[in-house]
């Protein structure tokens, strides 16, 4: 054991220089809360690497951290004692190692141990916009817009599945947003023939940081959702906004969630085919799925106001075992009404005070048909409309974040629900972003 006092106020004025490594700045990480308890990650390598110092390394992702032998011995001694608190860790440590090691998952905290063990998100192959790598998320500043995959299932597959969808969106994006002349081209401006505006590329700040981990053979659907939620909840934190691509709308549990302490009062805009407050009076109920996830996310404390839009679905509802009641909060605009009379008293009704969070199922859209998505229902919201409508949200409300859920899988057709979701994603980096208008102007050859 190490003696008290001298020792380790020695130990800590030693630490302060002795952990480097590449973007390990100490202090970055956000979500560090010094009364959870810590666990050393079970997977933690050490390897000597000279001068009195060790390499630590984790099986997945790229991240070495060099450090003093002193703090690996603090690592080992504290991976076979029970989890202490940040408080202790950080005291023993210091401040900016103790950070760094919970930055970088060589620490986890415990009550979310096996979830973010396993890692947290894996780089694109063709990210939209720029690679961010998950652990350089502290360089994000106030409206980047962040793009996040998150391949969530949380029911059995039916005729179409919906778990990794949300990556054609990607593909749509990335596709509008390359230079046709590669990465090597250096300027040029996104053209919006739509609305007559252009984006200077140079100006974009759209970040990718890739799809949250999913281990088939090990992973509950939970342990997705929470590594959502702790990225998610790291991205709002610096301001930024995210951008995530389902996976099924049980994702919004997570997603919602995880706005609660940046956003502690939050409205909800869910466009959607379903209510997703599924009730059949049986154990069933009290599992979170994508048909009852809006139950959840109802009874949240920070969210006092929920907008359904778009909502046209006919079933049999039972009534025994389950009660009738009204949620003040619950507001619905159906797909009869917006695409009859347009979306004027949702506009007029949603509190233009509150931060928005838009939670959008393709199945809300008109053309959403198998395999676009996996529970189509006939009608729906047609396009322009919509955009209109959209263009009305990004610029009269505080649109803190988006999602897009319900995505079928297979390879999408060229103006399917992916493209919608890619289409209204581009708009919403427009309205981040300084845009100049293009007036009569075009593009030509220098002659
Ligand atoms: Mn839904």
């Amino acid at each position: 054991m190490q003696p008290r006092g001298a020792g380790r106020a020695r130990a800590r004025i030693g630490v302060a220089t002795a952990l480097d490594g590449r973007n390990a700045r100490g202090g970055a990480t956000v979500t560090t809360d010094y009364a959870n308890h810590y666990r050393v990650h079970p997977r933690l390598r050490w390897e000597l690497a000279g001068d009195g110092r060790v390499e630590m390394r984790l099986p997945f992702g790229s991240k070495r951290l060099r450090a003093a032998e002193s703090i690996a011995t603090l690592l080992k001694r504290a991976a076979e004692e029970p989890p202490k608190t940040g408080d202790v860790l950080a005291q023993c440590l210091g401040t900016s190692v103790f950070e760094t090691l919970v930055k970088y998952l060589f620490l986890l905290p415990e009550s979310q141990a096996d979830a973010l063990g396993g890692g947290l998100c894996i780089p694109a192959a063709r990210p939209a916009g720029c690679a961010l790598p998950v652990y350089d998320l502290d360089m994000l500043i106030e409206d980047d817009l962040v793009l996040l995959h998150v391949p969530i299932a949380t029911t059995a597959e039916g005729k179409v599945s919906v778990a990794s969808g949300g990556r054609w969106v990607r593909t749509h994006l990335a596709q509008s947003i390359e230079s046709p002349l590669g990465a090597s081209a250096r300027q040029g401006v996104l053209l919006d023939l739509d609305f007559g505006c252009q984006l200077d590329t140079a100006s974009m700040r759209l970040f990718d940081v890739g799809d949250v981990v999913h281990q088939p053979l090990q992973d509950r659907a939970s342990d997705i959702g929470e590594r959502a939620a702790y990225v998610c909840r790291t991205i709002v934190t610096r301001g930024a906004r995210p951008l995530i691509l389902g996976g099924d709308h049980a994702l919004a549990y997570y997603s919602v969630g995880a706005l609660a302490q940046r956003y502690p009062r939050l409205g909800v805009l869910q466009i959607d085919a379903h209510p997703d407050l599924y009730t059949v009076g049986a154990v069933c109920d009290e599992r979170l799925n994508h048909a009852n996830v809006m139950h959840w996310v109802r009874r949240m404390p920070h969210v006092l106001a929920l907008w359904q839009v778009g909502v046209r679905d006919f079933f049999h509802q039972p009534t025994e075992r389950v009660a009738c009641v009204h949620d003040p909060k619950v507001q619905v605009l159906s797909a009869f009404e917006a695409e009859t009379s347009g979306y004027q008293r949702l506009l007029d009704g949603m509190d233009p005070s509150l931060p928005w969070f838009v939670t959008f199922d393709v199945d809300a859209l008109a053309l959403a048909d198998y395999p676009q998505t996996a529970t189509p229902v006939l009608g729906g919201l047609s396009l322009y409309p919509l955009l209109a409508c959209f263009e009305r949200l990004f610029h009269e409300f505080h649109i803190v974040g988006m999602e897009f859920v319900e995505i079928g899988d297979a390879p999408p057709e060229a103006h399917g629900t992916a493209a919608i979701a890619a289409r209204l994603a581009s708009r919403y980096l427009f309205h981040l972003r300084k845009v100049t208008p293009t007036r009569d102007l075009l593009y030509s050859t220098i002659v």
